[in-house]
């Protein structure tokens, strides 16, 4: 196995400062030599950032709302789904590090095309299937699974091919516990499969990653897991911008991945909103660290 780090040193998406970081402090928390200690073989392509000058509009033009950093949240996204893309042509397993969640606009747009039914499992608080109307914010970080769904406004929808990145019945929602009232809807009325902290409590997570993980088996030719560090509860990870209680345990988290990994079926992977200046020292990225070295093998001590 070769990965590719690719750094997604975005805060477009959401409005406070730092989560541009998140990559940076990855790295420090020994991001590289812990997947290295598992004999993967890693490649850091560094970080991609948006240009200082962009050549688009500053607001999305179909809707009359406004989706706030419009310009810039195209532009990252364009530069960074080339860079997905080409790394998974290269035959390398991206990791893309973030940054917040509206990077996944980017990596499902470069992953996608390499797929005919790319299964996803969105680890998070939050669903991120809002759409500019159904959006208490406007913050971009909450329409990204939306967006690669077809929701949306229609520059990000095309963004790198003209296509839809993912059908909503590929889709595995887990740790769910903040909902906005369209996305309830939308999960409701697509019948997409959601594993909110009550089931999670109530099933026990090996439980519901063996579920998910035959759900997509058979209907998907890869699987991307999109990793939100708030889906874990704040007394772990403490550094991110939207962090909400009773969420998922570390060692949980760990378990998780341990299954990923014994699947052998995740394809890509992002891990995002690690917010260094929100952090106590740097834990949430060591947390993170300590999920992403469990997802590609490391065993637990
Ligand atoms: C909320 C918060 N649903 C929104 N979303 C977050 O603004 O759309 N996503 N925090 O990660
Ligand atoms: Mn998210
Ligand atoms: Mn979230
Ligand atoms: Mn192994």
């Amino acid at each position: 196995l070769k990965v590719d780090i690719i750094g997604a040193a975005t805060s477009f998406g959401q409005p406070k400062l730092g989560v541009d970081l998140g990559p940076d402090a990855l790295r420090y928390a020994n991001l590289v030599e812990e997947i290295k200690s598992v004999d993967v073989e890693v490649n850091d392509k560094g970080n991609i950032y948006s240009d200082f000058k962009v050549d688009v509009p500053t607001h999305s033009s179909s809707e009359d709302k406004v989706l706030k950093n419009y310009g810039q949240v195209v532009n990252f996204n364009e530069k960074l789904a080339a860079s997905a893309d080409e790394s998974v042509a290269s035959g390398a397993f991206p990791l893309i590090i973030g940054g917040d969640h509206s990077l996944a606009i980017g990596s499902l747009a470069g992953i996608s095309p390499h797929y005919n039914n790319l299964g996803v499992i969105w680890y998070d608080a939050h669903a991120d299937l809002n759409d500019i109307n159904t959006s208490p914010s406007g913050n971009v970080h909450g329409m990204p699974l939306a967006i690669s769904c077809g929701i949306g406004d229609e520059r990000l929808v095309n963004l790198h091919t003209p296509d839809i990145k993912v059908k909503p019945r590929n889709i595995v929602l887990i740790g769910m516990r903040d909902l906005d009232e369209g996305e309830k809807k939308y999960i409701r009325d697509e019948n997409i499969l959601m594993y909110t902290m009550e089931d999670i409590e109530e099933k026990g997570i090996s439980t519901v990653m063996t579920e998910a993980l035959e759900y997509l088996h058979g209907k998907t030719d890869g699987i991307h897991l999109s990793l939100d560090v708030d889906a874990l509860d704040p007394s772990e990870t403490p550094g991110t911008g939207t962090p909400v209680e009773n969420g998922l345990s570390l060692s949980d988290t760990i378990h998780a991945m341990n299954l990923l990994h014994e699947s052998g079926s995740v394809t890509s992977m992002d891990l995002v909103e690690v917010n260094p200046l929100l952090d106590d020292r740097n834990m949430t990225a060591e947390k993170a660290v300590a999920i992403v070295a469990a997802f590609f093998g490391k065993e637990q001590k």
